[in-house]
């Protein structure tokens, strides 16, 4: 406990912002930015992409009808957070997307984006190149971290991806903490979020992932190519992939190559998927591809074809590869894995402590005090287990860790959330050397730094 606390203060030190410039925004704001003195939100997004220093932007709390919001620096800039203060809801009323922060072009490397407790709600964007209705980022090697926010009713429609948030990232780390993502859509990938990082570590955690609709990837798109994706502890339920006959993944999509997945201790339920994998989809298309799946309640979801709980998808035209699989201490009912007659031949795949019963939730996807999934699941040194459950209660109460994102507390128990969980905090194994893509970013330079003009020129319109 005490080194996990040293290293978080290290890890907050090497990105603290003392020196970060302040800046107050309000929503209806038209002063210089100063905390007595609030600005509108555009202003102050552009005064921050081009100080060249770290920003803090507050938002103070209430309803700013906003969308096409936009974070561009066209030259080198610091770090950036963005932070609601009480109740901040970005509203984007159906008429575009809310908010874009896009450090592409910029030298990003080192620098660390982060939005907090911010609600994005009724972006929309549509067409086929279109992504992130609600909450567009896209670095080249900045870390991305979303933190009790908030993404509801996002339309990303005509072949569009990410109804709620779309992330792009060549090698920044992506987390996703403690946020919730309901009645979002897409067409194509990602209803509730489209998330992507070539090489970083994609964290999603403590999370609420609730009727999103999606092409693929009902709930969450989640891609990688030699990167970690960690997907931990998260409630995910009553999702739907509907592409027409090829759905994958009502919950969840999670698109491996040669990265290492780890699923733990989630629960996915009454996800619905018009094809394949209802609770969760996994394509892992290449042979050194790992998906470590533990300790998750996948249970009464619904897939037409197969993989009603979850499906692992190894084929792709004529080609079969052979990913290692570890499927340890779940509860599923239907579980559909291709090629894993080949599979088991090369020693790849273990099976073992799952079983299939009904969890007897209680409240909000919570266990009975008399569920059988209490104290069935497993502590691994390998496996990077939460410090605490969806409740922020000790994740391990009693014997051992429960199946899913509940862990029943038993007051009087053996309680400790001082595992050695280790494996949290390491990054992943992809080695460097891998030449990548990039396109060159859509915004418009000129156009851009044209920004404070155009809206001065609103401003006097509005009169
Ligand atoms: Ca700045
Ligand atoms: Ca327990
Ligand atoms: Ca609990």
């Amino acid at each position: 406990m005490k080194r996990k606390l040293i290293a978080a203060l290290l890890v907050s030190t090497t990105v603290s912002f003392v020196q970060a410039k302040e800046i107050y925004v309000s929503p209806k704001g038209i002063g210089d930015c100063s905390k007595e003195n609030p600005c509108e939100i555009q202003i102050g997004l552009y005064n921050a992409s081009t100080n060249g220093e770290d920003d803090i932007i507050y938002l103070q709390e209430g309803v700013y009808k906003v969308n096409n919001l936009i974070y561009a620096p066209p030259t080198d800039e610091g770090n950036l957070i963005i932070e609601g203060r009480g109740d901040v809801i970005l509203d984007g009323n159906k008429e575009g997307r809310i908010l874009q922060i896009d450090t592409f072009v910029s030298n990003d490397d080192g620098k660390n984006i982060t939005i907090k407790n911010i609600s994005f709600v009724n972006g929309k964007i549509e067409g086929e190149n279109k992504k992130g209705a609600g909450l567009f980022i896209k670095t080249k090697y900045a870390n991305i971290t979303i933190e009790d926010c908030k993404f509801e009713g996002n339309i990303a429609t005509i072949d569009a991806d990410g109804g709620g948030l779309y992330i792009q990232t060549n090698t920044g780390n992506i987390s996703i903490i403690n946020s919730t993502f309901k009645k979002n859509t897409s067409q194509d990938y990602g209803g509730g979020f489209d998330v992507n990082s070539l090489e970083g570590t994609i964290k999603v955690s403590h999370c609420i992932v609730e009727e999103n609709e999606g092409g693929y990837g009902g709930g969450g798109s989640i891609e990688t190519s030699i990167g970690r994706v960690e997907i931990i502890n998260n409630i995910i339920v009553k999702n739907k992939s509907d592409a027409a006959g090829g759905g994958r993944g009502g919950g969840i999509l999670l698109t491996l190559k040669a990265g290492k997945g780890f699923i733990v201790n989630n629960t996915f339920v009454e996800n619905t998927s018009s094809a394949y994998g209802g609770g969760f989809h996994i394509k892992a298309f290449d042979n050194n591809g790992k998906a470590y799946i533990y300790n998750n309640i996948i249970y009464n979801n619904s897939a037409e074809k197969f993989g009603k709980d979850a499906y692992i998808e190894t084929e792709i035209g004529n080609s079969k590869y052979e990913p290692t699989i570890k499927l340890e201490n779940n509860n599923f009912e239907n579980f559909f894995v291709e090629n894993l007659t080949k599979i088991k031949e090369e020693g790849k795949f273990d099976e073992r402590f799952n079983i299939s019963a009904d969890p007897m939730f209680v409240g909000y996807y919570h266990l009975d005090k008399n569920s059988p999934l209490i104290d069935r699941g497993v502590i691994k040194e390998d496996i990077p287990l939460p410090e605490r459950d969806i409740d922020l209660e000790p994740r391990i109460s009693r014997k051992t860790v429960d199946i899913g994102a509940d862990e029943v507390f038993f007051p009087t128990g053996n309680n400790s959330n001082s595992q050695n969980n280790t494996s949290m905090e390491t990054s992943g194994e992809g080695g460097g050397g891998c030449s990548l893509s990039s396109s060159a970013s859509s915004i418009n330079a000129l156009l851009y730094l044209a920004l404070p003009f155009l809206l001065l020129v609103r401003r006097f319109l509005r009169g």
